[in-house]
């Protein structure tokens, strides 16, 4: 595949070969390419949004197949995700360009034990792009944390990624901790990652369990709007 691929110039190619070669790059881990191939689609005109769900996170998904049936592991993975953030680099400043208007704030990070941050990241670039301020405390989050950080942010949500089954639970020992404190109240809880699901969020106390990140923009902007509307009202 890489002596064939010498000899293609992606400017060349039509959208459709264009995002499936694309797919093709990511899986190789060929950071170049994907840089070229988003700046390509970007000067064809393409939303950025659509860069990130078609190009990139489309290409993802198969590498995500294919190290869950042990065909790719762990490095080629690794060399995957510093491809597709080498994309997300380029669109992140044209998300966050929408000039909307403030929403709200959000600290958000990876629970503790989980270090896969490219779902987290997408959702902060596509929360800031969607007039939300947010902190990102980053991977491998323990409590101490995220309660440090609410403190000290305020923020409106708490959002918590996790992407093991093992590191899943986790979510519900900060939000008991919440608890514990007399602090859930104060926050929207919103909580992600491919392994988690609706029923998942509800057992452990989350507000909600959102499946991407456009889901999560508008179940935030949903919630924060709802928590205006009660203090206006109280
Ligand atoms: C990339 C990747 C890695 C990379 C991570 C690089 C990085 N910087 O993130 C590396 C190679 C490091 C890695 C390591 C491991 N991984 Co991994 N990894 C993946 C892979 C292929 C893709 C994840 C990804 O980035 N997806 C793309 C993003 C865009 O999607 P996403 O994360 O789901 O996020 C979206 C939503 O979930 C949601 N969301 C996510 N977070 C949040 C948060 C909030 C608040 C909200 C509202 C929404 C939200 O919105 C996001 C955007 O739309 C997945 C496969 C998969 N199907 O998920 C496996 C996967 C998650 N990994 C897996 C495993 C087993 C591992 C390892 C244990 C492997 C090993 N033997 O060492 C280690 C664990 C390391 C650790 N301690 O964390 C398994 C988990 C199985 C399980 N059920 O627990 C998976 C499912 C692969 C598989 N099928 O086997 N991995």
């Amino acid at each position: 595949m890489s002596e064939d691929q010498d000899e293609i110039i992606l400017a060349d190619l039509s959208d459709e070969e264009l995002v499936e070669q694309m797919w093709d790059d990511l899986y190789d881990g060929l950071k170049e390419e994907i840089e070229e191939g988003v700046n390509i689609l970007l000067e064809r005109g393409w939303a950025p949004y659509r860069v990130l769900t078609e190009a990139l996170v489309g290409g993802m998904t198969i590498v995500g197949k294919d190290f869950r049936d042990g065909i790719l592991f762990v490095p080629e993975v690794l060399l995957a995700a510093n491809a597709m953030k080498g994309g997300m680099f380029i669109l992140k400043p044209l998300l966050a360009e929408t000039g909307a208007p403030r929403m709200g704030s959000m600290v958000i990070g990876t629970v503790k034990g989980d270090i896969h941050d490219i779902g987290k990241n997408l959702v902060s670039m596509m929360m800031e792009g969607a007039g939300f301020e947010v902190v990102d405390l980053g991977i491998n989050n323990p409590v101490e944390n995220y309660l440090a950080a609410l403190d000290e942010h305020k923020p409106d949500i708490l959002g918590m990624s996790a992407l093991l089954t093992t590191t899943m639970p986790y979510m519900k020992v900060v939000i008991d901790t919440l608890v514990e404190q007399g602090k859930r109240d104060d926050y929207i809880v919103l909580v992600g990652g491919a392994p988690l699901n609706e029923e998942f969020g509800k057992a452990i106390g989350a507000d909600a369990y959102c499946r991407d990140a456009a889901v999560a923009v508008e179940t935030a902007k949903e919630y924060v709007k709802r928590k205006h509307n009660q203090a206006a009202t109280a």
